[in-house]
């Protein structure tokens, strides 16, 4: 309910509300050009591959990687996330401390017209964490969950979620869920709680849920979710893909700016956040469950697609508000800048339209 509540609530009061000239993502700073001009030119991007089209040693590899960051002590801003232990709580934290403002209809990085390139910074941020700090060799995997949607297969099957090659499967089941979650629960939550098996286990979260930053250990939740399947179809995939316009686009993949409670499942950024269930379903600490970066690589690999299709127009096409659910707010610029805060250099929206020029250097298998 409480979801219903929020979202009437800053619909309502949505135009009362004034816009701010500026949220604190359109800060620019010297930092950016200095790492845009720094990647000049990318000669050997690395390749991004599907999951299941990885080797299980690289698979292991993948994971092993995302373990060594869950250890690895925190190098965040500790007046921003107090709560952060290691290098996983920072990138979560970079997506909480982002994301505020999506509540209360301020600010953030979701329902917002950059929010597929400030999600493809992100991925590039962490990627390069798994491979600087952690010692990956490859590039970052996507999930293409329209395999496993339109397979038929169970969910408790799919490759993804398996517990030697994978990350694991489902939470403890948890009865009454609306009562102890922090975020609203949708129908057809199969868990709720820690994660039983794989290599996320036994794994802390120190930051989240919600909005706080706080120190708050706590296990990675999830509840796997099989009404969220039709949503997951190729199908649908292909209806975002015929969108004419990027602001069409936009809207197919996040949903449009009155978006209705009842319909946000039905979207596939959404779905494919919620299939997982528990932490993954809340909107600011989505960050929390590792398959987020895999489910965002794959809507950037959509976007990149979509891109290719009329590269011309579409490589310097932007647009969407500044501020969520603002339509009167400003219209997002290629100059207006992404905040990574302490992660990575304030960086310009150009910068990360192509993904082998400005910061960026990956390709897609
Ligand atoms: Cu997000």
């Amino acid at each position: 309910m409480r979801f219903w509540t929020v979202l009437a609530c800053l619909i309502g009061v949505a135009s009362a509300v004034p816009a701010p000239a500026a949220n604190s993502s359109a800060t620019t700073t010297t930092l950016a050009s200095t790492s845009a001009s720094k990647q000049s030119s990318c000669q050997n991007p690395i390749v991004r591959k599907e999951w299941r089209s990885l080797s299980i040693t690289q698979r292991k590899a993948y994971l092993s990687a995302v373990k060594c960051l869950m250890r690895k002590p925190s190098k965040a801003d500790k007046t921003l996330a107090p709560g952060a232990r290691t290098r996983y709580d920072d990138f979560n934290a970079v997506h909480i401390y982002s994301s505020n403002g999506l509540l209360t209809g301020t600010g953030g990085i979701h329902m917002v017209g950059f929010f597929l390139q400030w999600h493809r910074l992100f991925v590039w941020v962490y990627e390069k964490a798994l491979r600087d700090e952690c010692g990956y060799a490859g590039a970052h995997p996507y999930w293409d969950w329209t395999i496993d949607a339109d397979s038929g297969v169970n969910i408790t099957q799919w490759p993804i979620y398996d517990p030697n090659y994978g990350f694991g499967g489902n939470g403890d089941y948890i009865a009454n869920l609306n009562a102890t979650a922090s975020w609203p629960i949708v129908p057809g939550q199969t868990g709720g709680g820690c994660v039983k098996d794989g290599p996320f286990k036994d794994v802390m979260m120190n930051v989240g849920p919600g909005e706080s930053l706080t120190y708050n250990p706590h296990c990675l939740h999830r509840g796997l979710n099989p009404l969220t399947i039709p949503w997951l179809k190729s199908e649908r995939v292909a209806l975002a893909m015929a969108a004419d316009t990027y602001l069409n686009f936009d809207i197919a993949m996040q949903g449009p700016q009155n978006l209705d409670p009842t319909t946000a499942i039905t979207l596939f950024h959404t779905s494919g956040h919620y299939v997982q269930g528990g932490d993954s379903t809340d909107f600011i600490s989505s960050s929390t469950e590792p398959i987020f970066f895999l489910h965002h690589t794959h809507l950037d690999k959509m976007y990149w697609d979509w891109q290719m299709k009329n590269a011309s127009v579409r490589l310097t096409e932007i647009g969407g508000v500044r501020i969520p659910f603002h339509p009167e707010s400003a219209n997002v610029t290629l100059n207006d800048t992404l905040n990574m805060q302490w992660a990575f250099p304030t960086t310009k929206i150009k910068d990360v339209m192509h993904i082998q020029k400005g910061v960026l250097c990956y390709d897609y298998e």
